[in-house]
């Protein structure tokens, strides 16, 4: 507060009126909190689905009393956590919490009424929830109820962190993240098909605790032949979980000794592919068919059958040709690029496979794009922009010539 003033009156702007004061100091104390509630959701990112990773602090005179975060879908939501931890403390205390209450009920008795049982005085929330069980109708109780609530605090920060699944609760896909790790000169790998390592350690670890956050993992059986990955998570003090593996072997070809197809571990590998026939496979391994699309596996169909299986988050690693199907198709929704300061060569394996556009203009753009150093790599994270549909004819528009 005392820094705002003073720099008000560095700025020599006049300092706001007490109540504008006022409302200033009691937004950024909303935020301090939602920030501690987003520190919470954040753990249950990658365990929760097909559920959001949502976070609950429950604050009274300026105190924690207690934090809470969803853990797995059927477990008890964020606020009930919070509520439960804090026992008689929860009475006249402000909930924060990353996600409207529910007021359905699901696995669990709706969170509005815990809420409410509860005593809680006000509630901040971050997003609103699309879920059509949901929708408002959890703040609506609440208000009803006599329970003040501020609504929208630090909503870009918590609708960021479930971008995943509010994707997958509105249109029943997954949201797809297309990570890829090139050399400068924009190839994944040597000509001879060699990728290990294109980036350096940091990176790699940065890779693993983006596995940790997804639900599946996707590569095409081209890199599944050629660098037969395990496309596990491997974190430090072995930490971090499992995604499901997923990999498209349209015509069931590729070699039952690659490691995927041998899997040891909890989550499955699902092998998508568009064959009449089917193959025996490994525990751990399961067919998944799909349509036959143009370039093999229908990749729509594929990804409302993993929506199905619960998947809201799909990491995409490779190799060229999958990167550029799903691009072509539209179907990513953020793309991650490690840039290694290394030079492979023209003859090297390039991060999209087919012909590219004529005009630069053609390009695909990304937009939204966020730059960070990662040891002696560049992460590149950016949102490809829908390309623009051909502009409509000009005739209508255009004055009526001479005639
Ligand atoms: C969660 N965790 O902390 C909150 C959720 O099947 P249920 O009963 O677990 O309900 C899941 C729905 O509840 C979910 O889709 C979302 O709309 C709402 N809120 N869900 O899993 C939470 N607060
Ligand atoms: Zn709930």
């Amino acid at each position: 507060m005392n820094r705002i003033l003073a720099r008000a009156r560095r700025a020599r702007v006049r300092p706001p009126r007490r109540a504008a004061r006022a409302a200033l100091f009691d937004r950024a104390v909303a935020e301090f909190f939602m920030r501690l509630a987003l520190r919470e959701a954040a753990k249950g990112l990658g365990r929760t689905s097909p559920n959001p990773a949502v976070g609950a602090v429950l604050v009274r005179a300026g105190r924690v009393v207690a934090r809470g975060h969803h853990a797995r879908a059927g477990g008890p939501h964020a606020e009930v956590v919070a509520i439960r931890a804090a026992g008689a403390r929860a009475r006249g205390a402000d909930l924060y919490t990353t996600l409207e209450p529910c007021d359905h009920y699901g696995k669990t008795p709706p969170c509005s009424i815990a809420v409410i049982e509860a005593g809680v005085r006000r509630v901040f929330v971050g997003s609103a929830d699309p879920n059509p069980l949901v929708n408002g109708k959890g703040i609506a109780r609440l208000r009803g109820a006599g329970v003040e609530v501020a609504e929208d605090v630090l909503r870009g920060e918590c609708d960021a962190l479930n971008a995943h699944w509010f994707k997958y609760i509105r249109e029943r896909r997954p949201y797809v993240t297309l990570k890829a790790a090139v050399t400068l000169d924009g190839r994944i790998a040597t000509r001879t098909g060699d990728a290990r390592w294109v980036t350096g350690e940091a990176a790699r670890r940065w890779v693993h605790r983006l596995r940790d956050r997804v639900d599946a993992v996707l590569v095409g059986a081209g890199t599944a032949r050629a660098d037969d990955p395990l496309l596990t998570t491997r974190l430090a003090g072995g930490r971090g979980r499992d995604a499901v593996r997923v990999v498209l072997d349209t015509d069931l070809r590729l070699p039952s000794r690659l490691a995927l197809l041998n899997p040891r571990s909890p989550a499955p590998t699902l092998v998508a592919h568009a064959s009449a026939r089917t193959r025996r496979v490994r525990p751990g391994v399961e067919l998944l068919r799909c349509k036959r699309g143009k370039g093999g596996v229908d990749l729509r169909d594929l990804l409302a059958k993993l929506a199905a299986r619960g998947v809201t988050h799909l990491l995409v690693e490779g190799g060229a040709r999958v990167h550029a199907r799903f691009l072509e198709e539209g179907l990513v929704d953020r793309v991650a690029v490690l840039v290694a300061p290394k030079l492979a060569g023209a003859d090297g394996v390039p991060l999209l496979a087919g012909r590219g556009p004529a005009r630069m203009a053609d390009a695909l753009r990304l937009d939204e794009v966020q730059v960070e150093r990662i040891g002696e790599d560049v992460l590149v994270i950016g949102r490809p922009v829908p390309a623009a549909r051909p502009a409509r004819p000009r005739a209508r528009r255009a004055p009526a010539r001479g005639r």
